[in-house]
């Protein structure tokens, strides 16, 4: 596990040099979800891949960015399910953006999950590993991850992150998100997945959704490479993550690229949500 990790840390600084100083523009290629993919986008998965294929322990790897699996070791013992650079499109207005990485042992349903890892690309660059726990790493001067402390949200927060369109916003979905507001929550969304939940994580906790819209029925946010790792780290945090109804990690998805609902947060307000949807 350790050298998935070192791996992850490795693709973290090529990957945060590329943001800085390459082209933001997009290719002529588009992913499976039909997203018209930014050069960053590929030079992203490429650089993963790379870093992954030095990795024994590693059997294949799946990127939000790609139709089909990889494989790369015979003998290996984990598939790694990721998004090399979750909120891509925000780069060229300079806003944070991340990757997202689930290390998962005999499959990819949120039960096979054994370890999550998340990297915020912003004003520093911070890595986040959950297996037991939640620790917080931040880049140094050295280009070395230096572990700074573990994460634990609140049983109750201050911050909420409403995802999706609002005008696609089912009534009783509305009408939580106005009450929440109106108890004096801060609305804290910048459309990167990655910052959004970060920031919830780091200020002690709140809410983060996005839910089942008209336009959207089964929500947005890949199972895989995002929605798992994520569900993953705000339970090891004292969280929960939830679909509306059950916990996303008891979810499996049919196909690889499978979306869903999900509500992120810490144990209050999930609580709120699971009113809400009864
Ligand atoms: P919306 C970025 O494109 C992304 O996949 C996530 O990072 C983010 O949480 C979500 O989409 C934002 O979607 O519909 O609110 O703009």
């Amino acid at each position: 596990m350790n050298e998935i990790l070192h791996a992850i840390m490795r693709s973290a600084i090529r990957i945060k040099d590329a943001i800085a100083f390459d082209d933001t523009g997009y290719s002529d290629h588009t992913n499976s979800t039909g997203d018209t993919q930014l050069k960053l986008d590929i030079k992203s998965d490429i650089i993963i891949e790379e870093e992954f294929a030095k990795v024994a322990s590693i059997k294949e790897i799946i990127s939000e960015e790609k139709e089909n699996k990889t494989p790369l070791h015979g003998n290996g013992t984990y598939g790694v399910g990721y998004d090399p650079l979750d909120g891509s499109s925000l780069i060229d207005v300079n806003l944070s953006v991340g990757s997202i990485f689930g290390i998962y042992e005999g499959g990819y349903a949120g039960k096979n999950l054994k370890a999550a890892v998340y990297v915020v690309y912003g004003p520093r660059v911070e890595l986040v590993i959950a297996d037991e726990e939640v620790r917080l790493y931040r880049l140094n001067t050295a280009n070395e991850f230096v572990f700074i402390k573990n994460i634990t949200l609140k049983e109750k927060g201050k911050l909420n992150a409403p995802g999706a369109t609002q005008m696609g916003w089912e009534p009783r979905h509305k009408a939580m998100m106005d009450a929440i507001f109106a108890e004096g929550y801060r609305l804290r969304y910048s459309g990167g997945m990655v910052p959004d939940l970060h920031q919830i994580l780091l200020k002690g906790g709140g809410l983060f959704s996005y839910p089942s819209t008209s336009d959207v029925p089964k929500g947005k946010l890949r199972m895989i490479f995002e929605v798992f790792p994520f569900a993953f780290v705000y339970e090891k945090a004292g969280g929960e993550a939830i679909d509306g109804k059950g916990r996303l990690l008891d979810l499996s998805p049919a196909h690889p690229h499978d979306t869903t609902p999900c509500f992120f947060g810490s144990k209050s307000e999930i609580a709120r949500v699971k009113a809400c949807y009864a």
